[in-house]
């Protein structure tokens, strides 16, 4: 599946907001592992690998950042600015995230726990295994 915006239904009112994510309803899998990055420091680039089989959501819960995505064909930028919005990325995606604001807290969700052996961090590597 290519890398999707999906939007997530918000339920406002005269108190503010609440968003509710659920496996398999707004999140297209099981979701086994949430992580978020936060504090990263100014011009910070992040990232720089693939995954050879996770797949995972990722959203600005606050402020903003941009993630390039490259399938070794073509590649994208795209900003994430809304807690109401999500990047679906799935397996043998490159990706690299920058232009964080200095507020920003991306939540991410992912289909697996955490394991190095699933990483692609060579960029060389992931060319020759997705050609
Ligand atoms: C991804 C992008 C969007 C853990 O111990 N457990 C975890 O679940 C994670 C995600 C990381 N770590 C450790 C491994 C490193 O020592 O935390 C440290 C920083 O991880 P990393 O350099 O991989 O962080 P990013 O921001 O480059 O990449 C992360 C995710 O690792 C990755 O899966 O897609 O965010």
């Amino acid at each position: 599946m290519q890398p999707t915006l999906i939007d997530f239904n918000i339920h406002g009112d005269d108190r503010g907001s609440l968003i509710a994510l659920e496996q398999h309803k707004d999140i297209p899998f099981d979701v086994k592992r949430v992580y978020y990055i936060f504090d990263t420091k100014a011009d910070v680039r992040r990232g720089f690998h693939a995954h050879k089989h996770l797949e995972q959501v990722a959203v600005c819960i606050k402020g903003a950042c941009t993630f390039k995505l490259d399938d070794g064909k073509s590649q994208q930028h795209i900003r994430l600015d809304t807690p109401s919005r999500g990047l679906y990325i799935g397996n043998s995606v490159w990706r690299e995230m920058y232009d964080f604001t200095e507020n920003c807290v991306l939540l991410v969700m992912a289909s697996n726990l955490y394991d190095e052996s699933d990483y692609i961090r060579n960029y060389n590597d992931f060319i020759t295994q997705v050609s």
